[in-house]
């Protein structure tokens, strides 16, 4: 899953895309390098950003999901709002990625009256504040808890399990120290029989562990986002896509290799 930012204020691209043909034509650049998925936000969910007016978002990013949609591009739609999913799928998306697990009023409706995938992310608290102090006492079960009752919702709402993946939430509310033992425990949010989708492209624990800026984050990202594919994500979404293509060129040709015996 390729990231498209076309926000003015997202932490990973110093302003990501505020034009909608500069948008388009990075998103066409991912898909040319390997992204299966482009996921489209117009709203950044970085610690601290500030909300944003549904007809702002919708403004920002529907012009390019028509367009890649159109093109025959698998699109996401990134956004934690009912009336952004809704024109977003109107549009031709189909996925929603909701930070909040549709959990605002209405989502999970929205979602489910079309045909849709869907990624059910955990975060703690709200961007504004959820890095202040984080707490959990156990971390991997907790997350895990939230994550099966949010898929046990999207069910009872009618929607079948193939949609649906899930999604840890790195960065979302967590220490280094939760986002590592997420890392590590991954199998277990795995085991849960939900494809898992695995976002640490740039972030800020790949700063914290390598002393690199969010320009320099690309290697780190790679080793990060490996550690999540051994363990059994199924999806990962990044800024760096050729780099993790091929990275993954070689993860599999591993993995697959015949060992003579
Ligand atoms: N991280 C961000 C945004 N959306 N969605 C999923 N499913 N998983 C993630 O880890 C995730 C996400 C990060 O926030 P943002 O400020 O939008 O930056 P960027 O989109 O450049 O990563």
């Amino acid at each position: 899953m390729g990231i498209v930012n076309v926000t003015p204020d997202s932490f990973s691209e110093r302003g990501g895309f505020v034009s909608t043909q500069a948008a388009i034509d990075y998103a066409l650049k991912l898909r040319d390098a390997g992204a299966d998925i482009l996921d489209i936000g117009g709203e950044s969910t970085r610690p601290g950003a500030r909300p944003v007016p549904a007809d702002e978002e919708i403004g920002r990013a529907m012009p390019v999901v028509e367009v890649l949609a159109r093109e025959g591009c698998c699109v996401s739609i990134d956004t934690r709002k009912p009336e952004v999913m809704q024109a977003a799928l109107a549009a031709g998306a189909a996925m929603v990625n909701d930070v909040t697990a549709l959990r605002a009023e209405g989502a999970l409706e929205t979602v489910a009256a079309s045909d849709a995938a869907v990624c059910l992310m955990h975060m703690l608290g709200e961007p504004q504040t959820m890095q202040e102090a984080p707490m959990y006492e156990d971390v991997v079960r907790e997350v895990g808890a939230f994550l099966q009752a949010r898929v046990a919702a999207c069910e009872a709402a009618g929607m079948s399990r193939e949609r649906l993946v899930i999604d840890p939430g790195f960065g979302f509310g967590k220490t280094v120290a939760h986002n590592l033992a997420l890392l590590r425990r991954l199998d277990r949010l795995v085991a849960l029989g939900v494809p898992v989708l695995a976002g640490l492209s740039r972030k800020s624990m790949l700063g914290a562990l390598t002393g690199r800026v969010v320009s320099e984050r690309e290697y780190a990202g790679i080793a990060a986002h490996l550690a999540a594919v051994a363990r059994g994500a199924q999806l990962l979404r990044v800024h760096d896509v050729a780099a993790m293509r091929d990275a993954l060129a070689i993860w599999n040709a591993v993995e697959e290799a015949d060992d003579g015996t």
